[in-house]
């Protein structure tokens, strides 16, 4: 299987950041692995701060420095519990506006392609992103497993057009429902604060779950309760914005809002998950790095190890 997908990517330590994720010294086995991660650093709809093709290189240098490797909240030496194979960063061509549908179409045809075979191959997704674009062909992907998508965000992205672009970063969740390859019924946003009527009139006629953020502050307990009954004995997908965490956790990501999650209360929404639910799937999108600022890749990274050591811990079909 590796050789089926292998070309679709750069290696490694050929990406921006020259580092693996985790960096393992004896680097697990693609066939040994239980998910398959890579990144996609696309930025190029973004529209008030860039830099989220700096992503997968902030991520994966903080992971890959990280002295210490072991969580204490969960009592877990990452390095020998995360069974995950780093492929590298998904070719994309020149990130031009002029290329946008050259982009789309590759991203189109083959990132279907890859994370079906790596669910093919009983193992999990986890990529790296890039503008929350992504998620429209990452998400179209799962569509036959038919999974709760736990999208982590500040904002709804379901708008259905935004500057004059159908497909950009403030859009995808409209169009996965819109052409069928999602059911809003299916679809659970956590952490909401910043929308518009349209979109909230969207949300509500496609039946789409809101847990905004004023909704996690003043009733957390019944949020929490809530997630844990709507993943019960569910495959679940999670696309994780970072800029679910408020405006002073994220110093580099391109629309950083207040009134956001802090770090202690998102490790509880992890948490509440239902522990008979099954994790297919997983994103980490608009992590950014400015002037070599790489507090929100750090958080990023470990959120991740956060959501894989508690998620990433049972047999995955
Ligand atoms: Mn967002």
């Amino acid at each position: 299987m590796f050789d089926k997908i292998e070309h679709f990517f750069i290696p490694p330590e050929k990406t921006q950041a020259g580092y693996s994720f985790m960096d393992v010294p004896d680097r697990i086995s693609f066939d040994d692995s239980e998910a398959i991660l890579y990144g996609i650093p696309l930025d190029i709809t973004t529209s008030f701060g860039k830099g989220t093709k700096w992503g997968p290189k902030v991520i994966r240098t903080t992971s890959a420095k990280q002295i210490e490797t072991f969580l204490l909240d969960s009592n877990i030496e990452i390095h020998k519990k995360l069974k995950i194979f780093d492929i590298g960063d998904f070719k994309l061509p020149g990130l031009k506006k002029k290329n946008l549908d050259e982009i789309f179409e590759k991203m189109s045809k083959n990132i279907s392609e890859i994370n079906f075979e790596i669910r093919e191959n009983n193992k999990i997704p986890i990529v790296l992103g890039g503008e929350h674009t992504i998620s429209y062909f990452t998400i179209k992907a799962t569509t036959k497993e038919n999974p709760v998508i736990l999208h982590f965000d500040a904002h709804r992205d379901m708008k259905p057009v935004y500057d004059g672009m159908k497909l950009c970063h403030t859009t995808p969740f409209y169009h996965l429902i819109k052409n069928k390859f999602i059911k809003g019924s299916n679809l659970i946003q956590i952490g909401i604060r910043q929308t518009d009527r349209e979109e909230n009139y969207i949300a509500k006629k496609s039946d789409v779950t809101t847990f905004d953020a004023w909704e996690i502050h003043n009733n957390f307990q019944e949020v929490k309760q809530k997630l844990k009954t709507i993943t019960d004995n569910k495959k679940i997908y999670i696309s994780f914005d970072i800029d679910v965490y408020d405006i002073c956790y994220v110093p580099c990501t391109g629309t950083p809002e207040p009134f956001g999650l802090n770090p202690f209360e998102l490790i509880e929404i992890i948490d509440s998950i239902s522990k008979n639910s099954k994790l297919v799937g997983l994103e980490i999108v608009e992590v950014a790095m400015k002037n070599g600022d790489y507090r929100e890749g750090t958080l990023a990274t470990q959120t991740l190890y956060r959501i894989i050591s508690r998620l990433m811990n049972k047999n995955i079909k």
